[in-house]
């Protein structure tokens, strides 16, 4: 199935890796010159694999948001002081909330926008993001996703006179950082975060790799601004190896940026692996880098507003808290590295993207988080080898996707459930946090939230069915895990929502329909007057 929307545009791309250091250009820049002959060498309808999104930046993503229904523009007057998380937080407590675009803010002297639940809980926003159609179910975004998170393709560099974030440059002394509206979101926060909806971009000194990582960024003043990285983010690892070299971390920040580049940063791939590639195989085409002025690393040629900066070693501001993705105050305030601001290149009224954290379904990571999640907790599944896994979903309700992961199989062999239980519970994309793992028969959608209770409800037996484990891996942020002082140590529930496979030829048969009058119903269900179309069902009575 070609599940990809046509693309608008052909992409005519110069090819210039110059920010890449001379040893590595030769390499790179052949490999991407490789992939964008490939690119241009099929025709776009093809195959899924080549075509590309059908948007080129935020602004262009945004009418297609528009033009389905979904993008709510705000004009009237809008405090970036608490009142913008606000109404976020409140036209969010329903599922499928249009994006919102704040026009007038006070407090605003750059004549900026705020774009706020950008993707949140909508999966149709993450389909007309990566080019899929937005009436495909969960589980077929699933395994779309699946598909072209595992494509590269190498960045391209555009001339710094066609970039549209070069429309305004300021340079040191010009730049008053506090003219921007950066919001504050809960009462208890911190300070105004100019980056949540952010994206990092920071290098590697031996081997050159651009890590793009979301890391969140408090404003301390008009060229001054907080960057907290948790341990064993790339940002932090980059970080860390230039200062152990005495010599400053250079950092390039974009506070609106398109949606993929954003959801890509907050995904974790291996340490020596660019994002910049795996976002261009999510498009089907090159993201698109130009020159910066002042540091070594590129900027992303389309984003909205973007500053180059240096963290000097030993130069720290308390930063935090701020309210996170659990419904929770995160860390304490502590001490963290200040990028002093060098270079900042801006749209005109550029949109700065800004991520509510807060319980489902008010949390900008949410839908696409939960379908990202869950396809590459299945790759790591067909890797291990294990057989008769059909599904899995990390259910975005449950702290962002980072609670509860439910596991669809066919059962094999006596044993299978528990197996696929704990491989779930400990593959790499899914070890992190999760604290419920529900394993269910291959005729219940892990999607399905209602489902899952039928089967918890009716297959398990909590006596015989769960297992935990102990001491796994998790983080402070979970609240049941932030004593103070001590490292976060989490456990996990293993529960076997199938049919016991003991039991498994007297289990009672479910009420299913049959085939033939399910398919009859269907051909006369607009003729008895159902305006909504039929349900999609897939199981049925044996014959
Ligand atoms: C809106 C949002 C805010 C985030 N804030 C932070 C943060 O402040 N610090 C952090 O270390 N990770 C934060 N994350 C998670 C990281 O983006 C995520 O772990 C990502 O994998 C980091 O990139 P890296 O793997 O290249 O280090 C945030 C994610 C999102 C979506
Ligand atoms: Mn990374």
């Amino acid at each position: 199935m070609d599940t990809r929307v046509k693309p608008a545009y052909d992409i005519h791309l110069k090819l210039d890796c110059t920010w890449l250091r001379s040893h590595e250009k030769r390499e790179v820049g052949h490999a991407a010159m490789e992939e964008l002959r490939d690119i241009r060498s099929k025709p776009a309808t093809a195959a899924t694999h080549c075509s590309a999104v059908p948007w080129r930046d935020l602004r262009d993503w945004l009418t297609l948001v528009d033009n389905a229904g979904r993008l709510l523009r705000i004009k009237r007057p809008v405090d970036p002081d608490q009142e913008l998380a606000a109404i976020t937080f409140m036209a969010t407590r329903r599922e499928n909330a249009p994006a919102l675009l704040f026009e007038t803010l006070g407090s605003d002297r750059f004549g900026a926008r705020v774009l706020a639940n950008m993707l949140g809980s909508s999966k149709e926003r993450y389909a007309l993001a990566v080019g899929l159609d937005p009436d495909l179910s969960t589980a077929e975004m699933i395994t779309a996703t699946r598909n072209m998170i595992s494509r590269r393709i190498a960045p391209v560099h555009v001339r710094a006179a066609a970039a549209p974030v070069n429309e305004i440059i300021l340079r040191e002394s010009e730049i008053d950082l506090t003219a921007f509206p950066a919001p504050k979101f809960w009462p208890g926060d911190g300070g105004r975060y100019i980056g949540t909806g952010d994206i990092t971009l920071t290098s590697h000194p031996d081997t050159g790799r651009i890590n793009v990582g979301v890391y969140r960024q408090m404003l301390h003043g008009p060229r001054r601004i907080g960057l907290y990285c948790s341990p064993g983010k790339h940002g932090l690892i980059d970080r860390e190896a230039w200062w152990a070299r005495g010599e400053p971390c250079e950092v390039v920040a974009a506070y609106g940026i398109d949606p993929v580049l954003f959801m890509l940063g907050a995904q974790a791939f291996g340490t020596n692996e660019s994002e910049l590639y795996v976002a261009g195989g999510i498009m089907g085409r090159p993201v698109e880098l130009t020159h910066s002025e002042y540091v070594r690393l590129p900027i992303p040629a389309n984003a909205e507003l973007v500053i180059e900066g240096v963290l000097h070693p030993g130069d720290l501001e308390p930063e935090g808290p701020l309210g996170e993705f659990t419904g929770y105050y995160g860390r304490e305030r502590s001490p963290q590295p200040v990028i002093e601001v060098k270079a900042l290149h801006a749209r005109r009224s550029p949109i700065l993207t800004a991520a509510l954290m807060a319980k489902y379904p008010s949390c900008e990571i949410g839908a696409y988080y939960a379908i990202m999640r869950s396809a590459r907790i299945l790759d790591d599944l067909e890797r291990i080898g294990v057989c008769g896994v059909v599904g899995a979903y990390a259910h975005p309700a449950a702290a962002s996707g980072w609670g509860i992961v439910v596991v669809a199989m066919r059962q094999q062999y006596a044993g299978h459930a528990a197996q696929v239980l704990a491989l779930t519970a400990q593959c790499p994309a899914a070890a992190y946090y999760t604290k419920w793992i529900i394993a269910v028969d291959e005729d219940i959608d892990p999607t399905d939230f209602n489902e899952v209770m039928w089967a918890l409800s009716t297959r398990c037996h909590p006596a015989e069915d769960i297992d935990l484990l102990r001491n796994t891996w998790s983080t402070g942020l979970d609240p049941s895990q932030c004593i103070p002082g001590q490292r976060p140590y989490g456990s996990k529930a293993l529960i076997n929502a199938c049919k016991p496979h003991r039991h498994i030829r007297q289990f009672p048969p479910p009420t299913l329909l049959r085939r033939d009058l399910y398919e009859r119903v269907v051909a006369r269900w607009a003729e008895l007057g159902f305006a909504e179309p039929p349900p999609k069902l897939t199981v049925f009575h044996p014959d």
